[in-house]
Formats: C-alpha cells, structure tokens, sequence
C-alpha cells in the first residue's frame, strides 16, 4: 500500500460549513482507579480527568488532555495543560473562524510544545466536525476497520503470582497481547517466569524510561524471551541511545515517550532508534500530527500501534477511531473502559469482545453519550472561556 504521507494530502478534516468556535468548557473530573497501577516512574491511585467541550454554533464536541498531574511521563501535567489552554491556546481560537482541522492547528503551531493540551482541543474539534457531519470520527479521518485488536497494559505487582493473575485474568477476557511493566529490579526475572508460564503469548515491556545504556547488557538478557517489543527502555527525550541500543538488541524497540511529533518520529527512524512505533494523540499534540506519523510508518512499512494514557471513555473513544486507520497494524493499549474505572464518563462503557477486539463505534462523533450527570457528581473544577 502506498499512502502519501504529504500533509495537504492526509484526510481533510472539514465541518460542512467553516465553525465560529464560541466557548470551550475546561473540567477536572477524578476518578478512582479499581486498583493501583504502578509504572517505572510512580505509582497511581486514581485519575485526574482533564475533559474538554468546545461549542460552536449550539453544537458540542467533546476531547481529553491526557496530561497527568505530575510531570512523570513528559513535562506537562493538568496544570500546565489547564495555562496553557487557559492563558494562550483558547483566546487564540475562540471567537475565530476555521475551515477545517489544518487551519485550527496552524493557528496552535504558533505555541511551542505543550502537545496534550494542544491535542485536547483537537480532540474536541474533530469530534464536533464529525458530529456536525453526522458521520463517526472514524470515517472522517479515513479509518477502514470495523474492529480494533486489543491488548492490555499490566501495572507492576509486588509478586509475580500477583501479576500472572492478572496475566491469566486479561488473556481470559480475550485480549490479544500483554505487555508487562518493567523497572530496574522488576525486570528480567520477571519477564523469565511470565514467558515460562505462558510460553505462546504475544507479549511486550514498557520500561518509561527507566534505563541508560549501561543497562544494555541486562536488556540484552530479555532477548531470550520472544517479546514482540521493548518499549521506550531509555530516557524519555532520547533517540541516539536508543539507536545504539538497537543494533546491539535482537528485540525490537518501540518509542513511545520519545516521539512527540512527526519529525521526531521520522528521525527515530532514519537513525535506527526503533523499529516500532507506539502513537499516542496527546503526546504528538493532536489529530493532524498522528495523521502524519501513520502516513509515515504506512510508508516505511514500520509497525504502528495505539497506545493509551488511562484515559476516560472519552480520549478512549477517540483512539478507538485512529486505531481504525490502515497502518495501526499491532493490538492497541485500548482497553474496556471496567480496566481501569467501575463507571466510565461514556454511556455505553468501552467493551473488549471475546476475541479481544473493540467495535468501531458507528454513531456520529467519538460515537458516545457522555454521562452529564455522573460527570457533574465527580467534577473538581470547571470553567467555561469564551471569546
Ligand atoms: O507508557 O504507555 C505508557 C500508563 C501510564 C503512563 C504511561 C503508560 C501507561 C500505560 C497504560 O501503559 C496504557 C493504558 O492502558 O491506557
Ligand atoms: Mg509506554
């Protein structure tokens, strides 16, 4: 397959008519994680949900900004996310008029960085064109399948019994890969006992970065286990080391913290610093961005999958409809809404079916009801800007 991966040419994402945006409403929504999850860099007890509305025309779209509360995974947290958006990225769109999904991040390109909340308002705009079109997000941006392949994203445990019932549970319900979350002292041994165990799975780890190259011996041990990647085992801003770290690993390496954007992934590629990529819309700082890198892998013919930031239904919903797209390739980090929360903000909850798979919603927009009500009763904070 040949996808152009020039940007004018990437699925034009356009509201019947050009969209004066009239007011974009800023919530923070907790809620509490079924149980602790725990990476490389922390550990969490509940979510913090930054959930975003963007009105035009007395219609709505919703989107998430996937930032956490503490700078851990990249720099941005709820805070900078909520000033940026606040202070500079909302009074440089509200009140304006856009055509189309290029123009509205043109105008945000102006900002340096901050992509997760400059993607939480992208968000938010495309669900709003799609609803206005009647059409789900998916067809909008060019999606192609029914049904998205799954796979799940297991904390660290405090014994590995611990975490292979979880192994057990998750494979159960169908989904289609495990990836493990590895630190120093929860690695090798670890990994070891999960493959020995299960000895026929599709199985990856995701260190966040947790290792330097004076690790590359110990990581070259996990290439006796078959892992179908080894995800973002470097610093979080790092291509060069990983790219050393490459040649000297049989097992592939995905990037996931380093790619914030097109170019970067394009250079990760170009300096052999991986051969998998993991997407994340709010780390590539919105929709036109991740268009773009999924032009480029489908060119390069490189492995491309969602990841997930334990979002709401909401950003859930949304990555539903890019895992859609042709070159999302491997199982997602897309799992049922009940992975991580007893109610979700979305009515129906996101399910996983038997054959570890979620349906494509067909509904208009993100494809859900958002549960005003439930969302009101877990709200922290709200504003609503205007022009
Ligand atoms: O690196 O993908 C990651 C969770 C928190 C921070 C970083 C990551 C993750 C996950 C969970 O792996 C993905 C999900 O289920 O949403
Ligand atoms: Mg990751």
């Amino acid at each position: 397959m040949r996808v152009d991966t020039n940007a004018s040419t990437v699925a034009r994402v356009t509201p019947p008519a050009p969209l004066r945006l009239d007011a974009l409403e800023l919530r923070l929504v907790r809620l509490p994680l079924l149980e602790p999850f725990e990476v490389s860099f922390g550990r969490m007890d509940s979510r913090l949900l930054f959930l975003l509305r963007l009105d035009a025309g007395g219609h709505s779209g919703w989107g998430e900004c996937v930032a956490f509360e503490a700078p851990l995974f990249s720099y941005e947290t709820v805070g900078t996310a909520l000033h940026v958006i606040r202070d500079h990225l909302a009074p440089a769109i509200l009140g304006r008029e856009f055509g189309d999904l290029a123009a509205l991040t043109a105008r945000l390109a102006a900002f340096k960085g901050h992509p997760m909340a400059k993607a939480g308002i992208e968000l938010a705009f495309v669900d709003l064109v799609a609803r206005l079109r009647g059409e789900p997000i998916a067809r909008v941006i060019g999606g192609v399948r029914h049904k998205v392949e799954v796979g799940v994203s297991l904390g660290i445990q405090p014994t590995v019994d611990a975490l292979d019932e979880r192994v057990k549970r998750y494979l159960g319900l169908g989904y289609r890969r495990i990836k493990l979350k590895i630190k120093p002292g929860a690695d090798v041994s670890v990994v070891a006992e999960i493959r020995r165990r299960h000895p026929q799975i599709l199985l990856s780890v995701d260190a966040n970065a947790a290792y330097t190259l004076a690790d590359a011996g110990l990581l070259r041990q996990l290439d006796a286990y078959d892992l179908l990647m080894i995800e973002q085992p470097l610093a979080h801003d790092d291509l060069l080391d990983h790219a050393r770290l490459q040649k000297d690993l049989k097992t592939a390496i995905c990037l996931d913290e380093s790619i914030t954007g097109h170019d970067r992934a394009r250079q990760a590629l170009d300096t052999g610093a991986c051969r998998i990529v993991n997407m994340k819309i709010g780390r590539v700082g919105g929709y036109s961005e991740a268009l773009r890198i999924h032009g480029l892998c489908v060119e390069r013919a490189v492995p491309l999958w969602c990841g997930g930031m334990m979002e709401s239904g909401i950003g859930r919903a949304h990555n539903v409809a890019l895992a859609s797209l042709p070159g999302f390739t491997l199982p997602g980090d897309i799992s049922a809404s009940r992975r991580y929360f007893e109610r979700d903000v979305i009515v129906p909850p996101v399910e996983v079916a038997a054959d570890g798979t979620v349906a494509v919603p067909t509904a208009a927009g993100h494809g859900f009801d958002v549960d005003l009500a439930f969302l009101e009763s877990r709200t922290e904070s709200s504003q609503r800007l205007r022009p």
